[in-house]
């Protein structure tokens, strides 16, 4: 399957530094930055730099080094956050929408990381 990606999407803005964003974390292959209009104590939206619409299409397509980068992000602002379960924190949920179902609304992958609060069963 061909995957399309709008280059005109609000995080591909971000990334071109089109549009401010406040940074939590950047690495070669990744930026993290807070949720613009956050669910929780703790809201940050993590991306590839890679042009990639959601998930699946990272998942099948990027380089082990994206990946790889991409994931370890994820960990490392679990960690600055103080959120990790067991490390002194009380556990954080990580969420990323693809598609009509999900209600995605940036076409351009981002997981969700939030915590600080009770979350209850389900964000959206
Ligand atoms: P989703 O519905 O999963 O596609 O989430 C999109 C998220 O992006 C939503 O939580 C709000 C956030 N968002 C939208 N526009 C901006 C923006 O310009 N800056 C930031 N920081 N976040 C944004």
């Amino acid at each position: 399957m061909a995957y399309s990606y709008d280059d005109q999407n609000i995080f591909a803005k971000i990334l071109r530094g089109e549009i401010p964003n406040s940074t939590v974390l950047e690495t070669e292959h990744t930026l993290a930055f807070r949720d613009i209009a956050p669910q929780a104590p703790e809201h940050v939206l993590v991306i590839p730099k890679g042009a990639y619409v959601n998930y699946d299409h990272f998942a099948n397509e990027a380089s082990d080094a994206e990946i790889i980068d991409y994931t370890r992000a994820i960990g490392k602002i679990c960690k600055m956050l103080g959120v990790e379960p067991g490390e002194g924190g009380n556990g954080y949920r990580l969420l990323a929408n693809a598609g009509n179902d999900a209600i995605q609304d940036v076409f351009h992958l981002h997981v969700h990381i939030c915590a600080g609060r009770n979350l209850g069963p389900m964000l959206k």
